[in-house]
């Protein structure tokens, strides 16, 4: 692999345990810097010891809170904990929000904590793959925790949150946030669910709906995940849903699904990249009025999205398989 030497002493830093070095290392993975690539290969070698622990719901629900808790928590095991902040909807990067900057105040001057939050999408895949990254790279410098905190509403949130280990879905308990969490896909994706704002009315009914919304849930695995109520502003029953999620690795290791799970994951995560590296390369080979032409064509109806394809491929190289492999050269006849 030919990259600039000074990744090479970039990853001995942060193997080392430098936190400078490890930061700048995942502002080159998020901007898909040329050294990208070489400080990931040499990550992705020494990953898999870390939980990745997902945590997602709506805005506002408290989840940067209940992160923030949980750090301390396991930092009061012993455990060492990074926390990965997904929120591209978020001034989060820009002006913090009040969690956030709550959140950068308690955990501040703890060596065994670090915090970062990604915002770009990127182009390889997107947001999740970069998540994915950047997950790699901190359970490499050695974190045995590592927290991602993702807005759970939007398909490509929902994957962030899908490359955790574990997942607990944070709701509130005003009616109709159950409602939401299940049109939004949350329901599926949980492995802990967490009514936090406890101290508020309802939080007992809102439980019981989710209890009631899980029960739909098909596949009626072993594991039935909990509904745990939290103030996590207090830091009422955060210990509980450390407890549970420690329970969750434990079911995981013990039946191989640990295994399974991160399979799947990095099944996910090798699609995710194959059809971004796909997509810029064809991207590359079309020219913008090329572009403009066939979009025109779309738009005036005289191209289905279809034959769009097979003319786009046509014209500028098709994939050597699937279902358009056999246009030929010229057969959009114009
Ligand atoms: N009443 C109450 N407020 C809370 C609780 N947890 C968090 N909050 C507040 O809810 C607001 C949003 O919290 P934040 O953690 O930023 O939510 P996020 O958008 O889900 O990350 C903040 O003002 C928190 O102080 C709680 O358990 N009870
Ligand atoms: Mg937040």
């Amino acid at each position: 692999m030919r990259h600039d030497p000074s990744a090479d002493d970039l990853i001995c830093r942060i193997l080392a345990g430098e936190r400078v070095p490890l930061a700048r290392a995942i502002s080159q993975v998020e901007n898909e810097a040329p050294d990208a690539v070489a400080i990931l290969d040499a990550c992705f070698e020494r990953s898999g010891r870390a939980f990745r622990v997902g945590i997602t719901g709506p805005p506002g629900a408290g989840k940067s809170t209940l992160v923030t808790r949980l750090a301390q928590a396991w930092r009061r095991r012993g455990e060492t904990v990074a926390i990965v902040a997904v929120d591209p909807t978020s001034p989060f990067s820009g002006g913090a929000l009040l969690g956030d900057r709550v959140r950068m105040g308690e955990l501040s001057g703890d060596e065994g904590v670090f915090i970062r939050s990604m915002a770009t999408r990127g182009s390889m895949g997107g947001l999740a793959v970069h998540t994915a990254q950047a997950c790699d790279v901190l359970d490499a410098a050695g974190f045995s925790r590592i927290l991602i905190e993702t807005v759970g509403v939007g398909q490509s949130e929902l994957e962030v949150a899908q490359t955790a280990d574990s997942t607990a879905v944070v709701l509130v308990p005003e009616s109709g946030d159950t409602v939401q969490a299940m049109k939004a896909g949350l329901m599926e994706i949980g492995d802990l669910f967490v009514i936090n704002k406890a101290d508020r009315e309802g939080a007992e009914r809102a439980a019981f709906a989710v209890r009631s919304a899980l029960e739909l849930r098909p596949g009626g695995a072993a594991w039935a995940p909990p509904v745990l109520l939290t103030v996590a502003s207090q830091g009422t029953g955060v210990e509980e849903v450390l407890e549970r999620f420690e329970a969750h690795l434990e079911y995981l290791r013990g039946l191989g699904g640990l295994d399974r799970r991160r399979r799947q994951r990095l099944e996910q995560r090798l699609r995710d990249l194959l059809r971004g590296q796909l997509w810029e390369e064809f991207q590359a080979r079309v020219p913008a009025d090329a572009w403009r032409e066939v979009l025109a064509s779309l738009a005036a109806r005289e191209l289905t999205p279809h034959d769009a394809v097979a003319s786009l491929f046509a014209r500028f190289g098709a994939p050597t398989g699937g279902p358009y492999a056999d246009v030929e050269e010229g057969s959009e006849g114009s």
